[in-house]
C-alpha cells in the first residue's frame, strides 16, 4: 500500500523530495493555487471547520480519513495510483509496447492539450459552485458540496503535477493559465461549454454532479487507459473520488423527487409548488438542460481528433482492456445517429472516428440507470409519471445536431415550433425564480429544507443531527 507523505509541504506519494526541480515548480505554484482558492473557492466558509474526507493512501481500501478541517488547510497534493508492473500500451499503433514513463516527443502537443482540457474543468466547477454554500438545504449537503470542491481542487493538482513534471516550461505556463481562466468570463472563459454555465441553485448543483461529473467519470476512465503511464495512474486515483460526486448528484435529485412525491401523495395534488416542493415537470426540464449540456462534452459524433488520440495510444475507450477486439479499430464500423436532410438516421461510420459517440453511448446508458432509480421512487409512491433523458439531439451545440432543433423526444422541429415550445422543455426564468425562491439556508444540525427529503444515512455512519460544518 502506498501511503501518502503528509510531513512534506506538498503531500505526495511520488517521492517529491527527491525531485528538486519539480518540487520548486510546485512550491511556486502552491501559493498561487491558494490565492485562487481564496478568491474563487467556496464563498464565506474558508474559516469554518468542515467534516471532510482526506486521502491517506491510494490503495482500494482505507484510503479515506474523516475529520474536521478548514478548507484552505485541506491536504491537497500529488497522489498517483500504484504502478502496475510491466504495464503495456493496450491499444492503437503502439499496442504491446511498454507504457511510456516520459512524454513521447511526437505526441507532446496533443497530450498537453488533453491534459489541459481535463485540468481546466476542475477549477471551473469550483468557481461555478462558489456561492452555493449560502443557500444550503442542510449541513449534510453543505459538507458534501465542500467535499466535492476540495476534491476538484485536488484533481487540479493532479493535472498540474503532470504538466510540471513532464512538460517543462510549457507545462508550467499551462499550470498558471489554469488559475487564470474563469468560468463564464467573457474574455478568458473555461475551455469547455458546460463549465461556463451557471450553477445558481442546489437543483442545478445536483444535476451538475449527476450529469457533468459523470462525463468526468467517462473521460477519466478513457485517460486512465492511456499509454502515458503517469496520466493513467493519476486518473485512476481521481476516479475513486469521482464516485462520491455522482452519489451526491443522484441522491440529491432523488431526495427532491421523493419530496415532490410525498407532497403529491399527502396532499392529493399535482400542485407541488403550493406546498414548497419542486414539481416533477420542473425536475424534467432541469434534466433536459443538464443532460444536453453534458452530452456536448463528448465532442462531435465523428471526430478525427478522437481517432488520433486513440491511434496515438493517448486516450482509450471506456474499459478498453475488457473489450474483446483488436484494440486498433482500423477496419470496424460503429452505428452513429446523424442527420439525413430533416431526418435522424443511424449510419455505420468507421469505428475509429466514432469513438466520441461510442463513449456517449456508454454515458447515456449509465445516466439512464440513474433515471430509472429516480423513477422507482416515483413508482413507489403510486404516482404515474416517468422522468426521461432527452434525445441526444436535443439542444446540442456541438456535433451534427447543432445545426437543427430537436425536441426532447427526438423529432426535428422547425424554428417556429422550437420558439413556441422550448419553454415546455427547458427551465424558464419563472422556473429558475421559483427554484431560487426555495433556496433559503438551513444550518441547524439535523434540519433539512422542506423541498428535499432528508438523506437516507449520514456520512461515515454519523447520526442525523451531526454537525458536519461548525458554523459557530
Ligand atoms: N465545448 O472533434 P471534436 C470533468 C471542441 S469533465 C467547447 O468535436 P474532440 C469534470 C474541441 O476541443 C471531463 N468546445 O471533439 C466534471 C475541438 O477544438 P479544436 C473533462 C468543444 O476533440 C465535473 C473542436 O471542438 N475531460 O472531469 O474529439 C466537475 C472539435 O472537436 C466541446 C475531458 O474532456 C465543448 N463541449 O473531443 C469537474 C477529457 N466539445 O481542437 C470535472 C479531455 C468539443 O478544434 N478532452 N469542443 O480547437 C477530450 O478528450 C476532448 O477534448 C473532448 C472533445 C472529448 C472534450
Amino acid at each position: 500500500m502506498a501511503s501518502i507523505d503528509y510531513i512534506e509541504r506538498i503531500p505526495n506519494n511520488v517521492n517529491l523530495a527527491e525531485n528538486r526541480r519539480l518540487l520548486r515548480a510546485l512550491e511556486d505554484w502552491q501559493p498561487k493555487f491558494l490565492e485562487w482558492w481564496h478568491d474563487m473557492g467556496p464563498d464565506g466558509y474558508q474559516a469554518k471547520e468542515v467534516y471532510l474526507r482526506t486521502a491517506i493512501s491510494v490503495d482500494a481500501k482505507g484510503w479515506a480519513q474523516f475529520g474536521y478541517t478548514r478548507m484552505p488547510e485541506y491536504r491537497w497534493g500529488i497522489f498517483l495510483a500504484e504502478p502496475e508492473t510491466d504495464r503495456r500500451i493496450n491499444f492503437g499503433d503502439h499496442q504491446g509496447q511498454p507504457a511510456w514513463q516520459e512524454v513521447p516527443g511526437e505526441y507532446r502537443g496533443t497530450l498537453r492539450r488533453l491534459i489541459v482540457t481535463q485540468g481546466d474543468t476542475e477549477p471551473a466547477s469550483v468557481e461555478q459552485q462558489r456561492h452555493l454554500g449560502r443557500t444550503c438545504p442542510s449541513l449534510y449537503d453543505l459538507r458534501n458540496l465542500f467535499q466535492v470542491n476540495v476534491e476538484e481542487g485536488r484533481h487540479l493538482w493532479a493535472m498540474v503535477y503532470i504538466l510540471d513534471a513532464h512538460f517543462g516550461r510549457d507545462g508550467r505556463e499551462e499550470s498558471e493559465a489554469l488559475l487564470q481562466r474563469r468560468s463564464g468570463d467573457r474574455d478568458k472563459p473555461r475551455i469547455l461549454g458546460a463549465f461556463n454555465e451557471k450553477t445558481p441553485d442546489w437543483l442545478s448543483f445536483y444535476m451538475f454532479c449527476f450529469f457533468t461529473d459523470r462525463d468526468g467519470k467517462y473521460q477519466l476512465a478513457c485517460l486512465a487507459e492511456s499509454g502515458f503511464d503517469p496520466l493513467s495512474r493519476t486518473c485512476r486515483f481521481m476516479l475513486t473520488e469521482e464516485a462520491h460526486h455522482m452519489f451526491v448528484g443522484e441522491s440529491g435529485v432523488g431526495r427532491i423527487v421523493q419530496r415532490a412525491c410525498e407532497i403529491m401523495r399527502d396532499h392529493k395534488t399535482e400542485d407541488v409548488r403550493k406546498y414548497g416542493g419542486v414539481d416533477l415537470p420542473t425536475i424534467q426540464k432541469y434534466i433536459n438542460f443538464h443532460c444536453s449540456v453534458s452530452l456536448d462534452l463528448f465532442g462531435s459524433e465523428v471526430s478525427t481528433n478522437a481517432a488520433n488520440f486513440y491511434t496515438m495510444g493517448l486516450k482509450g475507450r471506456f474499459e478498453e482492456t475488457k473489450k474483446k477486439d483488436d484494440h486498433r479499430l482500423k477496419d470496424g464500423t460503429y452505428p452513429v445517429l446523424t442527420l439525413d436532410g430533416d431526418r435522424i438516421v443511424s449510419r455505420e461510420e468507421a469505428a475509429l472516428v466514432s469513438l466520441n459517440e461510442r463513449l456517449r453511448d456508454d454515458y447515456i446508458a449509465d445516466c439512464q440507470r440513474g433515471v430509472n432509480r429516480w423513477n422507482e421512487i416515483i413508482k413507489s409512491h403510486g404516482i404515474d409519471f416517468t422522468l426521461a433523458l432527452p434525445h441526444r439531439g436535443f439542444r446540442r451545440a456541438i456535433g451534427a445536431f447543432a445545426e437543427v432543433k430537436v425536441s426532447p423526444e427526438g423529432r426535428i422541429v422547425s424554428e417556429a415550433e422550437w420558439d413556441a415550445r422550448h419553454r415546455e422543455w427547458l427551465p424558464t426564468e419563472e422556473d429558475a425564480a421559483y427554484v431560487g425562491s426555495l433556496m433559503q439556508p438551513v444550518t441547524e444540525p439535523g434540519k433539512v429544507a422542506g423541498w428535499i427529503a432528508p438523506p437516507a444515512r449520514g456520512i461515515n455512519g454519523q447520526p442525523g443531527d451531526f454537525e458536519y460544518v461548525r458554523l459557530g
